[in-house]
């Protein structure tokens, strides 16, 4: 048994563990040791299920069987099942697209959602080449919704979004023949190719997979990250806090977990009614408290400010506290755990999604076409749950930290390009210098394997101190806004010589916090803009850029990582791919793929190590580009770029 110290970095988490353990409840850890040993058939990936001859498994000793009653070998069985976890990651992102693009179309039908954010439903029309002129925004919104549906059952032609890469990335893929169509027709594609006696070279099953995850980064996930700036409003800078401490004694908390924000922006709006917040005052309360855990909570705080109660293995603790009223779930990350602990409080468990349904919950399924009326209905629950807290059960850690959320790739670079002159020049520039000596983005979930936030943290204060800029979605974001990485204080502590003086002039922390994990697709984004700017390569691939998951858990994740490898970033994970009783496989992922995209997975466990295979992957990129090495001296310094201050003018 761990403890609390050792399970996690973050004060809050450790407070509320030695609480949780004084009153006998158990955890997401607690499970997890008692889970041990682990099966190492399947941490290796050799164990399949694929059919009834099986179970199979692989001797990865070589002393029992090779092959599965199929025939099977052992880098086929590992690739059929990541492939299959690829699969369902990207249905997760791309499902919730689909439910964002029911709500516009709702929208533009006149009910309770409405356009927030014309100017880009514009823009997104202009570019898929629908008629703007003299049109009303309610017909814009029809047609790009469903244009955006047709995406899903394409079957031919590349996603619309793809046209986003640069030139050189598309060609890579077209050579590859793994140019994503319809999403459905992907996901479909490659489970059938993972049917028993089905697709039986395993590489040509992970370049099944690396096209469903395609059309998950460049479709699904872009589809809810750009669906839902228009119908909810495109995120600004905007300052908020997170960490347990931000739940309130006084007030009745709400506390909405899952990803997909069409019914917790109704909250949003609702938790502000003036006959909602009067019955609260009438119960005792001092008003109505919304925050987050996960994604949606990421949704709401980079719209509304909303403040950020944890990240994924707060969950449970967040109840714990005995001052949630109602913790309302939609779907993807909530622990079916949750009903227990719940049940042990006078927590009330709200589940809302009619794609998830928890035992022990109260059901209260979102409905598009009255989605305020259940909103206030919800939070109406929740106020008349107020006066059951248990107040002598109440401990909430005197710990939140400020943070700056909000960015994206439009609004990054209007900051670094100025107001009044929007470019993505002097970012380039800034690279192209060696002020900053890169971009990186270090994203995913708490994992219990590893101590809670310690590898995203250290990662990316390695990164930072290296002078390179660190963006961030999910709950990395939510480990690093804890650690007080987002705040402009953060580049002064914890910044290198250039990132910091970049920082500086524009007032902004050394870490963006740009969403959720579908907004992934936002670094997408914002890494094809600064190549269309020029001077750093012509493809994704080429940029002095990388990517890297410490503490990743979900099928999710790996959907994030094949598309990021797929679009030409070096991936490193901290929690290797279920893949390492398959040496062919792992060869082909971590070596022979990057022939292909030009980019490969890497698997390390320790953060600083993981940070510097990152910076030398970084610094080869800008040897590779003829760019001098980092502007100042750096406390990891380059391998092999010339020194410090040469070429900078
Ligand atoms: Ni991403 Fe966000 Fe967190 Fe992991 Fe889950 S919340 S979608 S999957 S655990 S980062």
């Amino acid at each position: 048994m761990k403890t609390p110290k050792e399970r996690s970095v973050d004060p809050a988490t450790i407070e509320m563990l030695d609480h949780v353990a004084d009153q006998g409840l158990s955890t997401a850890w607690d499970r997890f040791d008692a889970m041990q040993p682990q099966c190492g058939f399947g941490q290796l990936g050799l164990c399949c299920r694929n059919c009834t001859m099986g179970p199979c498994r692989i001797d990865p000793f070589g002393d029992g069987p090779s092959e599965g009653v199929c025939g099977a070998t052992a880098d086929l069985i590992a690739a059929r099942n990541l492939a299959r976890m690829v699969a369902v990651g990207a249905s997760a992102h791309s499902d919730h697209a689909r439910d964002v693009t029911r709500a516009m179309l709702a929208a533009a039908e006149g009910g309770d959602y409405t356009i927030k954010d014309a100017e880009k439903l514009r823009r997104l029309a202009k570019e898929w080449g629908i008629e703007t002129d003299d049109r009303s925004l309610s017909d814009l919104a029809k047609d790009v919704a469903e244009t955006a549906l047709g995406q899903f059952g394409q079957q031919e032609g590349a996603l619309r979004f793809t046209a986003r890469a640069p030139e050189i990335t598309r060609k890579r893929w077209e050579d590859a023949n793994v140019v994503p169509r319809g999403i459905d027709r992907e996901v479909v594609c490659l489970l059938h190719g993972t049917h028993i006696g089905g697709d039986s070279d395993p590489k040509s099953v992970m370049m099944a997979a690396m096209r469903t995850a395609l059309a998950d980064g460049w479709g699904g996930s872009m589809i809810a990250t750009e669906l839902q700036d228009i119908l909810f409003r495109t995120p600004e800078w905007l300052r908020s806090r997170t960490n347990l401490g931000v739940l309130k004694e006084d007030e009745v908390n709400i506390v909405v977990h899952g990803h997909e924000p069409v019914l917790s922006e109704m909250l949003v709006a609702a938790s502000q009614d003036r006959d909602l917040v009067a019955l609260a005052e009438s119960k005792g309360a001092k008003g109505i408290s919304l925050s987050g855990i996960c994604c949606t909570a990421n949704e709401i705080l980079m719209r509304h400010g909303i403040p950020v109660a944890g990240n994924f293995l707060q969950q449970e603790l967040a109840i714990a506290t005995g001052v949630v009223d109602s913790m309302v779930v939609d779907i993807q990350c909530v622990m079916p755990a949750l009903a227990d602990i719940a049940g042990r409080f006078h927590t009330k468990l709200i589940s809302t999604s009619k794609k998830a349904k928890v035992p022990g919950a109260t059901h209260i399924e979102l409905d598009e076409s009255k989605a305020l009326q259940i909103a206030k209905e919800i939070i109406r629950i929740s106020i008349e749950n107020f006066p059951n807290r248990d107040t002598a059960r109440v401990k909430i850690p005197d710990v939140s930290s400020p943070l700056i959320a909000g960015f994206t790739a439009e609004n990054v670079f209007t900051a670094l390009g100025g107001r009044y002159r929007p470019s993505y020049r002097p970012l380039n520039d800034a690279i192209i210098s060696g002020r900053i000596r890169g971009l990186a983005a270090v994203v995913g979930c708490n994992n219990p394997k590893h101590m809670q936030d310690a590898g995203h943290i250290a990662i990316t204060k390695e990164l930072l101190a290296n002078d390179v800029l660190v963006a961030t979605t999910g709950c990395t974001a939510i480990a690093d806004a804890k650690a007080g990485l987002m705040c402009p204080e953060a580049a002064t502590e914890y910044a290198g010589k250039g990132l910091l003086e970049i920082c500086e002039a524009v007032g902004l922390p050394p870490v963006l916090h740009m969403g959720a994990c579908v907004d992934i697709s936002r670094i997408l984004v914002l890494l094809s803009n600064v190549v269309a700017e020029g001077g750093l390569g012509e493809c994704l691939a080429d940029l002095p850029a990388a990517a890297a998951a410490p503490e990743w858990m979900s099928e999710k994740a790996v959907a994030i990582g094949f598309y990021a490898v797929a679009s030409g970033a070096f991936t490193v994970l901290g929690e290797p791919l279920p893949v390492q009783g398959a040496p062919g496989l792992t060869k082909f992922l971590t070596d022979e793929v990057e022939e292909i995209f030009g980019a490969k997975f890497a698997f390390e466990s320790d953060p600083v190590k993981a940070a510097r295979l990152m910076i030398d992957h970084i610094d080869a990129k800008r040897a590779a580009l003829h760019l001098p090495g980092p502007m100042y001296e750096t406390p990891y310094a380059p391998k092999t770029a010339e020194p410090a201050m040469s070429a900078a003018e």
